[in-house]
Formats: C-alpha cells, structure tokens, sequence
C-alpha cells in the first residue's frame, strides 16, 4: 500500500513529450520513489530557477565550484510528512535518506542482502558500495554516451533554460559533443564502446541466476542507476541509437526497462 508521504520532488523541466527528463539524477530518484510507493508531487524547475529557489527554502548546495560558488541542483526533495520539514539534496543522500525514513523491506533499495536470493546471502552490498558501482558508470560509460545523447539534451531544453545551458558550451551549439555522422569508421568505433561498457554491465548481471536485476529478483539502487541512463539514452539519444541498443546481448537492455515500466511513471 503506497506510503502516505507528503513529499516535494524538484525535477528539471523540459520539452519531453512524457516529460522524460534530461537529468539521470533526477530520473533514477523519481523511479525510487516510484518503487517504494511514497507519495509525491513534482515541481519542475528550469535551470535557472533552481538556485534562488532553494537558497530561499534553505535546500543545500551539493558542489562547489572552482572559483568558489555554491552549486545547487536537482534532484532535492522537501519532506513534509512530519511536522518539521525535511530539505535535502543529492540523489544518493537523498535514496539514503528515504531507505532510512521508510523502511521497507519489501522494497529496499540498499537490502542489506540481495532479495530473493538464498543461495548468494553472503554477498552484501553496503550503500557505499553501490555508490562505487554508480561512479563507475559515471567514468566508463557516460563519457562515451554524451556524444550520443548531448544533442538530444540540448533540443529538449526549455527556452528558459536555453541561456543557462548555451552558456555552458562556451555560447555556441557548435561546441556540443556528438558522435560522428552514421557511416562512419569513427561512429562504428564510438558505438562499439557503448556496447562494450553495456556488455560488461550485462556480465555482471549475468553472475545471478535469480533474476534480471543486478542483485536478484528485485531492482537495488544500481539497478536505478542503470535504468536512468538507459532512460536517458531512449528518450533523448540520437535517432536509431535506443534501435540498436535493444539489438545488444539478446534484447537485454529492452527486456530490462519492459520489467521496470511500472517505476518509470512521470507524476
Ligand atoms: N551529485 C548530484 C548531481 C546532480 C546534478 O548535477 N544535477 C544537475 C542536473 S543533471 C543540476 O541540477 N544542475 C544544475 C545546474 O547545472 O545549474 C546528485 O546526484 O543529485
């Protein structure tokens, strides 16, 4: 029975037909809560609305950057299912902090063993743990998928975030990463590195025999990670690319978002 939670999700705004959004962050939090049944509302926020609104509600800051600055983000949730408001930053401190709050066992997103399983109960998974998985994702595979997904990204931009985000290449489109047009040696090359990073996720994913998620039979922080890319990569790569995506390791990557459909609902 979903939670009775009163819960503010801050996610960032774009022109998605299905509101798909271009932050894996925010997607891999909003699948979560999906998950574990909270209550939410969402508050969709362009770029440039995100820092005066959270200094003003006092939501924290998750970087700062080289000349100093504090840099704020989505996603960030505001609690107020206890009389004392909770405000919180940064996805994986936020997934901790709802794990905490609303135990659930059933559907834990850090089980201290992998569900379902008997046969590999030894083998435990600290939160900190699946943070060193989710970095590893972050330095393998999305250096290889921005070329294929920036563009994507940039069209699905808001025109109030457009400014914010043009600044960030340095003001020309030109300055946009992307992948080598089709045909070609070097995009062969490019797209046989995403194959090979997916594939030794799907290696690893192979190692259980009780299921299709990472640790089993039930979908674990990583899990969520990896969904939210691929998310990313369908709802905003470039044309054909989600095409031959589901082509890779027998339709695994196609079989694994078909199984988490029902937490990858926008509300
Ligand atoms: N470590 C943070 C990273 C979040 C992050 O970088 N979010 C981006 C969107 S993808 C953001 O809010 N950027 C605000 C900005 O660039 O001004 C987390 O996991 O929540």
């Amino acid at each position: 029975m979903p939670a009775s939670t009163k819960i503010t999700f801050y996610d960032l705004i774009c022109n998605h037909p299905e509101k798909r959004s271009t932050s894996p962050f925010t997607s891999k939090l909003r699948y979560i809560l999906n998950y574990k049944q909270l209550n939410y509302t969402t508050q969709w926020l362009q770029l440039g609305e995100i820092e005066p609104l959270f200094k003003k509600l006092g939501i924290p800051h998750t970087a700062v950057m080289p000349d100093g600055s504090l840099k704020y983000t989505v996603p960030a949730i505001m609690d107020e299912t206890s009389k004392e408001p909770v405000l919180i930053a940064d996805s994986y401190e936020i997934a901790k902090y709802l794990e905490k709050m609303y135990p659930d066992p059933e559907r834990a997103v850090f089980p201290a063993f992998p569900s379902g399983s008997s046969s590999t109960a030894s083998v435990q998974m600290t939160p900190a743990m699946h943070a060193l998985v989710e970095k590893h994702f972050y330095t393998t595979i999305y250096p290889v998928l921005r070329g294929f997904v920036m563009w994507g990204i940039w069209e699905a931009q808001t025109d109030g975030s457009r400014g914010v985000w043009l600044s960030r290449v340095g003001g020309d489109v030109a300055n946009i990463p992307r992948v080598p047009a089709s045909g070609t040696e070097e995009r062969k090359e490019a797209v046989g590195k995403l194959r090979d990073a997916f594939q030794g996720l799907g290696d690893a994913i192979e190692q259980n025999t009780e299921g299709v998620w990472f640790m089993g039979s039930r979908p674990t922080y990583v899990d969520f990670v990896c969904l939210a890319t691929l998310m990313l990569l369908k709802a905003h790569g470039e044309e054909g690319m989600w095409e031959e995506v589901k082509t890779w390791e027998g339709g695994r990557w196609e079989a694994y978002v078909k199984a988490a459909e029902p937490w990858l609902v926008i509300v």
